[in-house]
């Protein structure tokens, strides 16, 4: 019987992606580093400081900074990236998602955030969704991020529920990874490509009715 379902953040509630490329795009370009959206695809669900060590190694500079300067340039971003979240409304809410929210919450399903980034708390106060949640999971305090299940587990751990108890919803690769080994009932978005090892996938968030969820999760 499912009780909580378990959110990714960036591809399934609002899509930041584009906002991180930007923040990213203005330190590579600073660093002389060429960033383009395609190689941004990859930075997707992906850590603030693997993100930076992925940039870092398209430019071949890997060696070039330590780890105080590292943080320093990874700092830069998050600077950059806060001000650029300031624009999030209600309204970035993906198509769908503040239906499906609604029909959780009215169906006393309890939620969780289980998303890689340290802004998760401040986007959510930004769409107007945070008192929908009943958790959300320290990305600061795990010891190994997506496709690892630590994040996941976590979710269902406070929730106080049982992975068999929970959904996890996302869009990324590693993230589905990441819900299947902690044995969790994986929703994927995504191309069916993309979304083959998930439970159940929808190619768009305006296809997640939470009926045909329960009705796969449940059996
Ligand atoms: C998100 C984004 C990533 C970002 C990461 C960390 O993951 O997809 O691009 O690097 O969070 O973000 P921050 O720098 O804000 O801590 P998710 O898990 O929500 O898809
Ligand atoms: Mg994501």
């Amino acid at each position: 019987m499912i009780k909580g379902f378990i959110f990714d953040l960036d591809g399934v509630l609002t899509d930041t992606a584009e906002y991180h490329y930007l923040a990213w795009k203005k330190l590579a370009d600073r660093l002389g580093i060429q960033l383009d959206r395609k190689m941004n695809e990859q930075l997707k669900g992906i850590s603030r400081m693997d993100s930076l060590d992925r940039i870092l190694a398209i430019g071949n500079q890997m060696d070039r900074y330590t780890l105080e300067e590292k943080e320093k340039l990874a700092d830069e971003k998050n600077e950059d990236y806060k001000e650029l979240i300031l624009e999030v409304t209600p309204n970035d809410l993906l198509p769908g998602i503040a239906n499906l929210l609604a029909d959780l919450r009215a169906k006393d399903i309890r939620l969780a955030l289980a998303s890689a980034s340290k802004n998760g708390p401040v986007i959510m106060e930004r769409l107007g969704i945070a008192d929908m949640f009943d958790t959300v999971v320290d990305p600061a305090t795990l010891a190994k991020g997506k496709p690892d299940p630590e994040i996941f587990i976590k979710g269902a751990q406070q929730l106080k529920l049982k992975p068999i108890e929970c959904v996890g919803v996302e869009d990324a690769q590693a993230g589905i990874e990441s819900i299947n080994a902690a044995g969790i009932f994986s929703v994927g978005v995504g191309t069916k490509e993309m979304m083959k090892e998930a439970d159940y996938a929808v190619t768009s968030t305006q296809e997640l009715k939470l009926e045909e969820i329960l009705k796969r999760a449940n059996q």
